[in-house]
């Protein structure tokens, strides 16, 4: 037999989740946030398997126009973007999940001759584990995969640059401000003289689009949002009744955000046996499950400079629907 033409891929992939996996701290924040006057939980816990499905379901529906308008800019901007970010060596992705879009980037980056290495950033060990291997293998290139939870074990990924640190998807959008603030900021320290950030933002829009986004006909974002009380169930020995329970999303326009909520249908007491916990909802109370906040390019420049960021590049997709930004540490 032939001896195999393959070149060993140099693929690594490094775990820094803390001891109790990457959802150690979610018993401690689901009681603060189920606890307080106005009730929340954290948009991180619609992510078990059924509820990644769903948001795949989403990202595909008439209404959704997000996903579909970062491809387009990522397909007709590419290699514009990897010029304005220097040609870069390496790109860093955070929230790297599958990387499907990210082979655009990755494809431009080649193209211009400069892409050298890639390091996919995600909380998921199995993704980022296949991610690395097939990228590792497609483009024949350095991979170092970090598994952890970028908001908190943040730090310089040892590469060569010059550096693209890539935030894709308007995930951005679910941050509070301080939390947003602080992340960026952080970031801003983490680039270098010649690194860029590339951020994508979902854009202020009239109330109707930004609304039907949130609500969509097929009811699949109701079935993501009350999905997270099936992933409390699962991992909390909650007893919520989804049927007691439904979807609210709303713009809200002094907040740049669109509110994201479930109500409850009956006045109800919900059990959560790991926590000790019995929750009690009067008719039509809500807990705020996540907000999706839209920027304009002139409000980000207004974050970044806060960050210590400086806007270097703006692109958005024909419908100026959605925006993708460079930025660099201000000098
Ligand atoms: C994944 C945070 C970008 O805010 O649009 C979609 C999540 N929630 N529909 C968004 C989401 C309901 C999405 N992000």
């Amino acid at each position: 037999m032939a001896p195999s033409a393959e070149t060993t891929p140099d693929v690594e992939v490094e775990v820094r989740l803390p001891p109790g996996g990457p959802l150690s701290g979610m018993a401690a924040d689901v009681r603060i946030g189920l606890t307080k006057p106005f009730k929340e939980l954290s948009p991180r816990y619609f992510y078990d398997e059924r509820g990644s499905e769903l948001f795949e379901e989403i990202t595909e529906l008439p209404e959704y126009y997000p996903t579909r308008s970062e491809r387009a800019i990522l397909k007709n901007d590419s290699a514009e973007i990897v010029e304005a970010a220097g040609n870069p060596a390496t790109l860093i992705e955070l929230g790297s999940g599958s990387a499907l879009k990210t082979r655009v980037l990755l494809d431009a980056m080649q193209d211009a001759g400069g892409l050298r290495a890639y390091a996919p950033v995600d909380i998921s060990e199995e993704i980022t584990r296949d991610t690395a291997a097939k990228v590792g293998d497609e483009y024949g290139i350095q991979v170092r995969g970090l598994v952890c939870d970028f908001e908190r074990d943040l730090e310089r990924v040892p590469l060569g640059g010059p550096r693209v640190v890539a935030f894709l998807g308007g995930t951005i959008g679910n941050f509070e401000p301080q939390q947003r603030a602080s992340f960026l900021a952080r970031v801003a320290n983490l680039l270098g003289p010649e690194d860029h950030f590339l951020l994508g933002t979902d854009l202020i829009k009239d109330r109707e689009t930004l609304e039907a986004a949130y609500n969509d006909s097929a009811g699949v974002t109701a079935e993501f949002n009350l999905n997270v009380l099936a992933v409390l169930n699962e991992r909390l020995g909650a007893d919520f009744d989804l049927s007691a329970f439904e979807h609210a999303a709303f713009w809200d326009e002094e907040n740049l955000f669109v509110d994201i909520r479930l109500r409850s249908l009956r006045r109800q007491l919900v059990e959560i046996s790991e926590l000790g916990l019995t929750v009690g909802f009067e008719r039509s109370e809500e807990i705020r499950t996540e907000i999706s906040t839209k920027f304009r390019r002139e409000g980000l420049e207004g974050i970044y400079a806060e960050a210590g960021l400086e806007m270097s590049g703006w692109w958005t997709d024909p419908e100026g629907l959605y925006g993708l930004s460079l930025a660099r540490a201000a000098g």
